[in-house]
């Protein structure tokens, strides 16, 4: 590609007027281009430093991201939101299945660290694995919220037990059951204590 455009470069900005391709002359022969520029070799920067990099820039990329297992649990998580929309921490909100999408949950997981973010609070009801799944594919901090919904065992144990009892070596924080607020506030503690 570099060196595509540096030929094309060349011919522009060079003292001849423009020919047809059709016509190969002397003056036409394709520019030399700089070893550095038409390596193809992948950037030496570390993951590391781009990320330094751009904490440098004042850019509004949110620094948590809230996610839900389904449009139902909004009504409980929007408490998450409403905190740090008080602390005046950029976050966004989103909602993905671990179950129903779980290559949406990957992938976020997986981007949510380079995209700027620095925490994750997932919240899910039921078998609620979207705060394990989200761990799983990231090493940012990731906290669990527990939701009741309709079909909840013991008024939403089932999910507690499943954001708590992560294996050995992929931690979730837990908060209580619907405690979205508490969430927020750690949250908030994390990125700046
Ligand atoms: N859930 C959705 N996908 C996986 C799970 N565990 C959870 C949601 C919600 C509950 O199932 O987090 O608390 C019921 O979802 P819905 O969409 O049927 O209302």
């Amino acid at each position: 590609m570099n060196a595509a455009r540096g030929g094309r470069d060349g011919e522009a900005g060079g003292e001849p007027p423009r020919r047809r391709g059709e016509r190969r002359g002397p003056d036409l022969a394709p520019q030399p281009v700089a070893a550095e520029e038409s390596s193809g070799l992948p950037d030496p920067e570390t993951e590391a430093e781009v990320e330094e990099a751009f904490e440098d820039l004042d850019v509004d990329a949110p620094r948590v991201g809230i996610v839900m297992g389904s449009k139902s649990d909004m009504p409980a998580m929007e408490a998450a939101s409403a905190e740090l929309e008080k602390r005046e921490i950029r976050h966004e909100v989103r909602v993905m299945s671990a179950h129903r999408e779980p290559d949406v949950v990957a992938d976020y997981a997986r981007n949510a660290h380079m995209r700027g973010l620095r925490v994750i609070i997932a919240g899910a009801g039921l078998a609620a694995a979207l705060p394990g799944v989200v761990a799983a594919h990231t090493n940012l901090p990731v906290i669990g919220v527990p939701l009741t919904s309709g079909n909840s065992v013991a008024g939403g144990l089932d999910a507690l037990l499943a954001i708590s009892q992560m294996p050995p070596g992929v931690p979730v924080a837990c908060v209580g059951v619907n405690s979205a607020r508490n969430a927020a506030v750690l949250a908030a503690q994390i990125i700046d204590p």
